[in-house]
């Protein structure tokens, strides 16, 4: 039965106790939680106009809803996606093909025969008319600091580090390793990169110098972009330390450029380069390499159940117009609005939600440098109050961390400039969501619960655009994007069909912002998402279907865990384990966890003969995964366990653990199957005694 989906059962919304409650109304149709009639948010719901949102349909007198634009996405993909893609993006020449492929075969191409360049989509065309209208916000870690940089500046910058990368012998095609903190040089840097038709990959700065090389080394970057330091929450993290004890495993990389974020002076080795003045005397007039439209724009590395993490690849035209699209109609973004996506550069969401969505529609956009406690619980609200922000998007769990602070700390802000209020990365629980909607958004804003991933390019599901006072219900992301069509799978890879039910997720139609590939491994890209079910795009997360068609996200079926919004998988923490001298073997599960959504619970085996005492080794172990890979990956939990529950074909009992490890002492199930039946008494007591 498991066969087709390995792990079926974990996705099944009772596992996941931040959805009961949702998944309880829905049932039962009791709690707090009603559908919202959100017709008071007048234009923000208005229905859809064809000369106004979608301009490329206005002769197609079937359109006149956002359902009828759904039906039409669906049935006529090419007409759809076409005319977007010519009324949207700039080309520098026309496409000859809207699509070719199919998932069965493996190989999806949008838009080919054409050629544009990303970093004119987002700048240059904005020039003529709108040089000096504000692109980046950028709020630095220093609180009630902020800076504004218009396009016409962002053109300069990205003219000269492009100019300077060209100059260091960066080519089209080559990778780009950018470890930069939020900030315009590093959005600068990414464009800089579009511009010249090179390749970056943009790695978290919270992630270790091993994680860093590991993606260096898989990308065969040449180049590596850094800053001395960063500042996070008032503290300083070297991040140029990071870089040179990385770049000692990486023979791959000849060059490093250097951007100083804050005064300190850091040692300068022979293949650095200070990027402040080094672009001192470059053109801000930088060549534009003409790019195809399935040439990579970005490759961005994220955790898979099994191995080190991918390099998921993504084209140029087909995700700049998914995240272009997908920007103006999630969030009704309007022309001046200022937008407030506070994810960091390092995820996808900052790549289509800082960075390709706002600029190429000509927006506004917030670089956020801190964090949501720093100095205090009310930084995003001053920040609001201050910058007069239209649009927050956000993770679930700092609106957790937040509301644990009381109302106070965003009520002595005025809000008011707030329209939309949108987060992304993890399931909304019930409590987070009426916070969100009651107190910061004086229930005046529509919240917009986005459910994507990295490898979808953009929102796939969102309870906006829809109809005029189209209902809005708590805890799901509810409905299809245009141009998205789900489908729910059972274990046998059967569609569930029907109205309601719960299966595994798939989209079952080819979209232009879909990754194409695992960087250098086809063959993973094809066996993680196109194989477990053939002739759809399986994404690894479990969904309800609920009564009117709407989806809510039950979590992740694999061995992924989503910590504060984080992808991470388990065997990179393992191995990370394994290293130590000590350890013999390890496992790590995923509990549930009231701020994070889930925290990290790390079984260990340690060898015989070990001198050191188990207080020793966890900060022994904590130290290497925070080496390996970096402090969001610590474990809450590590018990030390003489083996680990296995079948008697030695197949470790993972369920069990996580079981264990969520407190479920009564659903443990038949455990004397097992080889070792005892080691489950232990591992109870043990955690008992911890927790
Ligand atoms: C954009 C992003 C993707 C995974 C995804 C799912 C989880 C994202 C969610 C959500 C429930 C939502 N996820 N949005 N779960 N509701 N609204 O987060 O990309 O880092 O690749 O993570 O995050 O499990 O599969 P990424």
């Amino acid at each position: 039965l498991s066969l087709v989906l390995p792990n079926f059962g974990k996705y099944l919304s009772s596992n996941n106790p931040l959805l009961n409650c949702t998944t309880s109304y829905m049932r039962t149709g009791q709690s707090s939680a009603r559908p919202l009639c959100l017709s008071h948010c007048g234009l923000s719901s208005r229905n859809i106009s064809t000369t106004t949102d979608y301009p490329e349909f206005k002769d197609l007198e079937e359109i006149k809803t956002h359902d009828n634009l759904y039906k039409f996405s669906i049935n006529k993909p090419e007409v759809f996606w076409s005319r977007l893609a010519r009324s949207r993006l700039t080309w520098s020449k026309d496409f000859t093909h809207v699509m070719k492929g199919d998932f069965l075969q493996g190989k999806m191409e949008w838009f080919t025969g054409g050629t544009l360049n990303a970093s004119v989509n987002c700048i240059d065309r904005h020039l003529k008319t709108h040089g000096d209208k504000v692109a980046l916000i950028w709020e630095r870690d220093e609180p009630g600091t902020h800076s504004v940089y218009t396009y016409r500046k962002l053109s300069e910058m990205v003219g000269k580090i492009g100019n300077l990368l060209l100059k260091s012998g960066v080519k089209p095609g080559d990778r780009v390793a950018i470890y930069l903190p939020k900030s315009p040089t590093a959005v600068a840097t990414m464009l800089a990169c579009a511009r010249i038709g090179a390749i970056h990959s943009v790695v978290f700065a919270g992630f270790s110098a091993d994680a860093l090389a590991g993606r260096i080394n898989d990308a065969q970057a040449e180049t590596v972009v850094t800053a001395n330091q960063a500042v996070r929450g008032g503290k300083l993290i070297e991040l140029k330390k990071m870089v040179d004890s990385a770049v000692t495993r990486c023979p791959c990389v000849k060059r490093v450029l250097v951007y100083n974020r804050t005064e300190a002076k850091v040692p300068m080795g022979k293949l650095d380069i200070d990027m402040t003045k080094a672009t001192l005397g470059e053109s801000t007039d930088c060549p534009v390499v003409q790019r195809a439209s399935e040439d990579t724009l970005f490759m961005l590395y994220t955790s898979g159940s099994t191995g080190s993490p991918k390099g998921i690849t993504h084209s140029t035209a087909g995700y700049l117009l998914y995240s272009n699209v997908t920007f103006k109609h999630v969030f009704d973004y309007r022309d001046g609005e200022k937008f407030g996506c506070v994810a960091d550069i390092g995820w996808i969401t900052g790549h289509s939600y800082v960075l390709y969505g706002p600029l190429s529609n000509g927006g506004t956009t917030l670089l956020f440098e801190s964090t949501p406690v720093y100095p205090n619980a009310g930084r995003y609200w001053e920040m609001v109050e201050r910058l007069k922000l239209d649009h927050i998007y956000l993770a679930p769990t700092s609106l957790r961390l937040l509301l644990k602070s009381g109302d106070e700390f965003v009520k002595k802000y005025d809000r008011s400039s707030l329209r939309k209020l949108g987060c992304v990365g993890e399931p909304l629980n019930h409590e987070a969501w009426e916070w969100y909607y009651n107190v910061v958004g004086e229930r005046r804003c529509d919240i917009i619960d986005t459910w994507w991933q990295t490898e979808t390019g953009g929102v796939c599901i969102s309870p906006r655009p829809s109809e005029l006072g189209a209902e809005i219900i708590p805890g799901m992301p509810m409905r299809a994007m245009p141009g998205i069509k789900l489908g729910l799978y059972d274990s046998e890879g059967k569609e569930v069909k029907g109205e309601t039910g719960e299966g595994a997720l798939c989209i079952c139609q080819p979209w232009p912002g879909m990754a194409r590939t695992i960087y250098n491994d086809h063959d993973r890209f094809l066996k993680t998402y196109l194989k477990p079910v053939p002739g759809v795009y399986y994404t690894g997360d479990g969904a309800h279907r609920h009564k009117g068609g709407y989806y809510q996200i039950t979590g992740r079926m694999d061995d992924v865990l989503n910590v504060s919004g984080h992808r991470l998988g388990t065997a990179e923490i393992e191995d990370a384990l394994d290293d130590h001298p000590d350890v013999a073997e390890s496992a790590v599960v995923g509990f549930p966890h009231d701020i994070k959504g889930e925290g990290i619970y790390a079984y260990v085996v340690l060898k015989d003969g070990r001198t050191l005492t188990k207080k020793e080794l966890e900060k022994q172990l904590k130290a290497l995964i925070k080496s390996k890979i970096g402090g969001l990956a610590l474990p809450e939990i590590i018990l030390f366990t003489p083996s680990l529950p296995r079948t008697r074909s030695g197949k470790i009992m993972r369920r069990i653990l996580r079981k264990v490890a969520s407190n479920k002492f009564d659903e443990l199930g038949d455990t004397t199957t097992l080889s070792e039946p005892e080691v489950v008494d232990f591992i109870v007591k043990k955690h008992k005694e911890l927790t």
